[in-house]
């Protein structure tokens, strides 16, 4: 029997995103676009009724302006929110490039695999890099204990390492006594290992490409386990274009 329902919305598309650019901890802002998804997302939000106990989102804007315009639009800002260790993985050295350009120059597979890999994680950031200190300065004080250079999908480091447990624990586990939760995180990670209630395998999450700003809405259990298949709110055509596009991300134009 379902007695929980957890909601997951990728943050609409990014500055960066529409750029094509590697984004990771850089603190890009929604696009105009990225606004409209959010608001596509709030209103599928608004038909499907769904209200919420408790919300968890990063600390970069693009998911947290997602989360107020979905909370603002489905008149539920009143919700508490918790804004935590739910951001993008650190996309080290690779960040701010162009993920077309990268996979020109390294190749399509190479830039897969830094973008969906378990253990590969990619070059990571040295010192010199335009944005070190942009990062470091937006990190440093609150979250010294977690700055990385660059992170795989898993810990490969005592930074990661802490990353992901944040990331874990800011996840569902810690929400079993609110029953309708919403989740707006980033994509690889807002389903990687202990976020993804259904436990995907390694392979399915490595080929899934989060869309932007189309809920997704799990039915739970007690025990947080799913009684029915994870569903988009969208119909299958959208989904499957929207899925496409952020796959196309990574070719060579
Ligand atoms: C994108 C994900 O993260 O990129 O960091 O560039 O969800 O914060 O826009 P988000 C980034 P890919 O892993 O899909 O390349």
């Amino acid at each position: 029997m379902s007695t929980h329902r957890l909601v997951i919305v990728r943050h609409g598309e990014s500055t960066w995103n529409q750029e094509n650019r590697f984004c990771g901890w850089f603190d890009a802002e929604l696009s105009d676009k990225g606004v409209e998804e959010a608001k596509r997302g709030a209103q599928a939000i608004k038909d499907a009724k769904m209200e919420f106990d408790i919300c968890y989102t990063s600390v970069l804007k693009r998911a947290i302006r997602t989360l107020w315009t979905i909370l603002d639009d489905t008149d539920q800002m009143w919700l508490p929110v918790v804004r935590t260790w739910l951001n993008e993985r650190h996309y080290g050295g690779l960040t701010g490039l162009n993920k077309a350009e990268t996979a020109a120059k390294h190749g399509e597979e190479q830039v897969k695999i830094w973008r969906r890999s378990f253990d590969i994680p990619p070059p990571p950031m040295d010192e010199k890099h335009p944005y070190y200190t942009t990062i470091s300065k937006d990190f440093t004080d609150t979250w010294a204990v977690c700055i990385s250079l660059g992170e795989g999908l898993l810990p490969q480091d005592e930074a990661s390492y802490t990353s992901h447990t944040w990331r874990q624990t800011a996840g569902v586990g810690k929400a079993t006594s609110c029953h309708r939760v919403f989740r707006a995180p980033h994509s690889p990670t807002g389903l990687s290992p202990g976020l993804e209630p259904s436990g995907m395998s390694d392979q399915a999450i490595m080929e899934l490409n989060l869309p932007t700003g189309i809920p997704i809405v799990y039915e739970l259990d007690g025990a947080l386990k799913p009684t029915k298949p994870m569903r988009f709110l969208g119909d299958e055509e959208t989904v499957r274009k929207a899925m496409e596009a952020v796959a196309a991300q990574g070719k060579a134009k």
